[in-house]
């Protein structure tokens, strides 16, 4: 009922054409039509960029963050083959953001004019300069070096005024083909950077060599983003039950209501369309009458997580997942071109999937919503709520992409499959929260990601000292507990890992992902909710210093991250360590157990 009385209200598309696109970060207005990022796609097996990251402060107090190509598109989508070279120059224009929409032009030389003597004169590749105009860049997912030009987020910070910072590294040949994405990740500064748009896709091309079921198909990139309420103070939609009053969580955002309903700690953006509380007036997809589509979404958000459903009629549809987290579902090499047929999927901030989709018939309104999580006591509100019509005419212009028809299948993997692969170790973390004032639920709040036996202890950038220690080689299992009254989502750069348990229990899904949710603990839990990670340290891109973290960027600003560093496998030999010849299958009664 909710959705159908709220269709009315898509179908209007305005940029506002009067300002300068480079300075004042233009976004589409509700309801518009889904836009396509534009494709920078590698010629000869090299892809090169210039990208300029700029903010803009709304006349309401709101501050956009905005990546720029050179022909002025926003956050494009990158797309590059394996093997292929990537040379991504960066350029920060983020200093003395305007208050306002310049009269004229744009602000391409104003950063120069105010960098301090200090921030010109300090290394990227080493700067303990990290505010909120200072920036670098996360390729999330992709298995490259932690080292500064390729994918180090500890060290390497960019500030206004610097030349343009130049990142360079080939993508591995065994990088798996799916969707990944750049961000920037400067501790303490992460949230505001992602929540204001500093985001965007990049594709390792090939997925149609890994699963035959999508050649040929038309891909559709969907960009998922959260923001400030751009009406934090309307009332509830009429169509809404009435829900509790709205309180505000330590974060200062809408607390989670448990109900479904009510306002949303954020708006969420569908390639930069709004889809605003309280009516959320959804974007605008056209498909022809029941075309088989590829889509790829990436959940974006700072804290949002999304449980993504596709209705027709209010009929839930079937959406043939292909790849998570950028790894196609069937890179155990077991299944064939087998795709995961589900109703609904939830992506944690930070996640990606693919998915097969078929178009309605013509005639039948279609919609793309994102169903109601329930974060926690501690959580924010993340209601029910559209994101796009999908409205099926015979004239409906396809997506600029489409996936090669008669595909090389890719060469089967070099290592063995990481679910046969026994750990060398286990080891346990947890997500924790303290209340400053423990008689005071709104007093504020300190994160922590503790190994256990440790002391708890905010992340702290500066120290260098690792949490963890790994041998590069080493498979591993990780415990994950959450002993807060929150869900949080475990990230860890540089690697991907396998959900073996859920809560203790055995589970068959043999497919990696480098974002996690962990489920929240509530008082009546019997023992922390927990997930039990198989840890993939063998690739030898992985050696050197790194992070892990919760990928709410409210919390890994806050400090809930840790550090972790690989060793090369011809270090001195760390107990424990696996033989080749010790590579079974290891039972997933076994793997439960062992603590
Ligand atoms: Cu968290």
């Amino acid at each position: 009922m909710l959705f159908a009385s709220l269709w009315i209200f898509h179908g209007h598309v305005s940029l506002h054409a009067q300002e300068s696109p480079q300075s004042s970060c233009p976004r589409p207005s509700p309801g518009a039509t889904v836009p396509e990022p534009e494709d920078l796609r590698s010629r000869n097996g090299v892809l090169k960029v210039d990208l300029t990251v700029r903010t803009f402060t709304t006349p309401d107090g709101t501050k956009r963050f905005c990546y720029f190509d050179a022909a002025g598109n926003q956050s494009p989508t990158l797309r590059l083959s394996r093997g292929d070279l990537l040379i991504l120059n960066l350029k920060n224009d983020l200093a003395d953001a305007p208050a306002t929409v310049p009269a004229t032009g744009n602000n391409i030389n104003h950063a120069h004019n105010h960098a301090t003597a200090a921030e010109k004169n300090s290394d990227p590749c080493d700067s303990s300069t990290m505010s909120l105009s200072s920036t670098n860049l996360h390729f999330h997912g992709l298995t490259v070096p932690a080292l500064c030009h390729q994918d180090d987020v500890l060290k390497t910070s960019i500030q206004p005024g610097d030349p343009p910072f130049q990142y360079k590294f080939r993508i591995p040949e065994n990088e798996p083909p799916g969707l990944y994405w750049y961000h920037p990740h400067i501790h303490g500064f992460s949230k505001p950077q992602v929540l204001g748009g500093a985001s965007g896709a990049m594709i390792i091309e090939g997925i149609e060599r890994a699963n035959n079921e999508v050649a040929g198909l038309h891909e559709r990139v969907l960009v998922i983003r959260d923001q400030d309420l751009l009406n934090p103070n309307a009332p509830p939609s009429k169509s809404e039950p009435v829900v509790p009053k709205f309180l505000v969580d330590h974060d200062g955002d809408a607390a989670n209501t448990g109900t479904g309903f009510g306002k949303p700690a954020k708006d969420l953006s569908i390639n930069f369309v709004p889809v605003p509380y309280p009516d959320y007036p959804p974007a605008a997809i056209q498909m022809k009458p029941q075309e088989r589509q590829f889509w790829r979404v990436l959940n974006a958000s700072a804290i949002t997580y999304l449980n993504l459903a596709v209705l027709y009629k209010h009929a839930p549809q079937q959406l043939g997942i292909v790849a998570l987290d950028g790894v196609p579902i069937n890179a155990n090499g077991t299944t064939g071109d087998f795709i995961s047929w589900q109703n609904h999927i939830g992506v944690p901030p930070g996640g990606r999937v693919e998915f097969i989709v078929t178009g309605p018939p013509a005639g039948v309104p279609g919609l793309l919503v994102t169903r109601t999580v329930d974060t926690g006591l501690g959580g924010e509100n993340d209601p029910n709520r559209m994101l796009a019509t999908i409205t099926a005419t015979p004239d409906a212009p396809e997506p600029r992409s489409i996936l090669a028809s008669s595909p090389v299948p890719l060469p089967a993997p070099a290592e063995p499959w990481l679910g046969n692969v026994p750990p060398v170790r286990v080891r346990k973390l947890y997500f924790s929260e303290t209340l400053l004032d423990p008689n005071d639920p709104n007093s504020a709040t300190t994160f922590f990601l503790t190994v256990d036996g440790q002391e708890p202890k905010v992340f702290d950038p500066t120290s260098g000292v690792p949490d963890i220690v790994v041998k590069q080689g080493d498979v591993e299992d990780w415990i994950i507990e959450n002993r807060s009254p929150e869900l949080h989502a475990f990230h860890i750069h540089q690697l991907h890992f396998m959900l073996v348990a859920w809560d203790g229990v055995a589970i068959n899904e043999p497919f990696l992902r480098d974002t996690i949710n962990v489920p929240f603990h509530s008082a009546a839990d019997l023992q922390y909710p927990s997930v039990r990670l198989r840890m993939d340290f063998r690739d030898p891109n992985t050696i050197g210093t790194f992070v892990y973290h919760c990928h709410l960027l409210e919390h890994e600003d806050g400090g809930m991250m840790g550090l972790i560093r690989v060793d090369p496998a011809d270090s001195a030999q760390a107990p424990g360590k696996s033989t080749p010849s010790s590579r079974t299958r290891s039972s997933p009664a076994n793997s439960t157990t062992s603590n």
